[in-house]
């Protein structure tokens, strides 16, 4: 089962020069997975939150492509937050960790590279129900 822990900050290469810099990511190099998908949140409301599920077998690595927001990480027993604020840090996540976001700047883009493509059955949206299967030995998450 996977602990807030497992949760790591990725250093990423940056290429700066005086028109800007650059960070490349690849797939099994940088991140310990297959990319499968990206996807990105921007128009995000300055404060808002989002988030409040966690994945059964999706791995991530998000990266703040501008801005910052929070990540409030939950293993069903200890918590924990990072705030990303610098495009050339990924935090890396790994299954069954409960996420919320919290506090986005206005602006702010939340970029992700993931295993999986998209599948809804992939994820828990009720605390309990992640309570219930991160606390019951021998569980890969279940099933609704
Ligand atoms: C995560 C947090 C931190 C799609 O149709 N395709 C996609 O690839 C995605 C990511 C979402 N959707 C649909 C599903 C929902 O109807 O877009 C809607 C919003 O998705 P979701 O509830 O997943 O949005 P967030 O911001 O709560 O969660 C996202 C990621 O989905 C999730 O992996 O960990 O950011």
């Amino acid at each position: 089962m996977s602990s807030v822990d497992d949760c790591r900050l990725i250093d990423l290469e940056k290429i700066e020069d005086l028109t800007g810099s650059l960070s490349p990511l690849y797939g099994q190099v940088d991140v310990p997975f297959v990319i499968k998908r990206v996807y990105y949140l921007y128009d995000v409301p300055g404060g808002a939150d989002r988030g409040g599920h966690a994945h059964r077998a999706l791995q991530q690595l998000i990266v703040a492509a501008s801005g910052s927001f929070n990540l409030v990480l939950d293993d069903g027993r200890n918590k924990r937050t990072v705030t990303l604020n610098r495009s050339y840090y990924g935090l890396y996540v790994p299954p069954m960790i409960w996420r919320d976001m919290t506090e986005f700047c206005t602006g702010a883009i939340y970029l992700a590279f993931v295993s999986m493509p998209y599948e809804e059955s992939d994820y828990i949206r009720d605390y309990q129900k992640f309570l219930s299967s991160v606390h019951t030995p021998a569980s890969g998450g279940g099933t609704d």
